[in-house]
């Protein structure tokens, strides 16, 4: 296995991997406080900053960011295929995201740098996700390609536990964190727990797995490089961002700063002098 430290998707032990699979996710809805941001080019554009140590995409995306690369000779992030997603339109009994693109086919076709897998744990659904996830990791190894997890712990067996507050209860974030390690991922995505801020939990369950941060809905550069620095001041390795980038009008302002913070040890005060 090689030394996750030397892959493409890291820089300096840390990442920041651009999100772009909202589309899937939630709908084009998130792409309507920039209408720009719904042109999959304008995105591939904004990946080509320094700070982008990785972009994102569902296998259609993918396909096209090879074929954008060719077309423009522009060399963009390196790749992480998402092989699982699912929309806000199917109504199920609890979470599953089906996947939809074999680690065969982003390794071979789409020449991936990265893979990533969504896994909700505490659903119904858990047990199936496990085993895709099992053959995903396992095919993984087989290519020599990293694996990030999108860990987020979510269903009814979090709903109907009382001693659970919902899914950014920071104890179940550490739950999902500790489960990526488990289970074999080399870097694991969790939702922020925003107010609750304890992330210190989350150090000491996950011993020298990465772990980025997810952005959430759009906020301030103050406030979000405040998260960002929080994160990383308790161990976290970065972020995997979608919405707090591509729906700003100058996303490589904050990239920039970003940069500071996540790469080169800087603090919010820092990089907004
Ligand atoms: P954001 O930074 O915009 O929150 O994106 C992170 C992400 O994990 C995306 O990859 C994904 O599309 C989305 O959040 C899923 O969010 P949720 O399932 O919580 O609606």
């Amino acid at each position: 296995m090689k030394d996750f430290d030397d892959s493409p998707i890291v820089r300096n032990g840390n990442s920041l991997i651009l999100a772009y699979d909202h589309g899937t996710e939630h709908g084009p809805v998130d792409f309507e406080p920039m209408p720009e941001s719904a042109e999959p080019k304008h995105v591939f554009r904004v990946s080509e900053h320094d700070a982008v140590t990785a972009i994102a995409l569902q296998k259609g995306n993918a396909e096209y960011y090879r074929k954008w690369q060719e077309d423009t000779g522009k060399s963009g992030a390196p790749l992480l295929v998402k092989l699982n997603g699912n929309s806000n339109l199917a109504k199920r009994e609890d979470y599953y995201s089906p996947k939809q693109c074999s680690v065969r086919y982003a390794v071979e076709e789409l020449d991936a740098d990265a893979i990533g897998y969504t896994m909700y744990a505490g659903s119904i659904h858990e047990d199936e996700m496990w085993k895709e996830f099992r053959e995903v990791q396992e095919q993984a190894r087989k290519y020599g390609i990293p694996v990030v997890m999108w860990s987020y712990p979510r269903g009814k067996g979090i709903e109907e536990n009382t001693e659970y507050s919902g899914q950014k209860d920071p104890e179940v974030v550490a739950y999902g964190a500790r489960l990526g390690l488990e289970l074999g991922a080399d870097m694991v995505k969790c939702k922020y727990p925003g107010e609750q801020r304890d992330w210190e939990q989350l150090e000491d369950v996950v011993g020298e797995m990465k772990t980025v941060m997810s952005g959430g809905s759009k906020r301030s550069d103050k406030a979000f490089l405040e998260d960002v620095n929080a994160t990383i001041e308790v161990g976290g390795n970065g972020l995997a961002v979608g919405r707090n980038i591509f729906q700003r009008e100058d996303p490589e302002s904050l990239l920039d700063k970003l940069e500071g913070v996540i790469f080169e040890g800087k603090n919010p005060e820092e990089v907004t002098e």
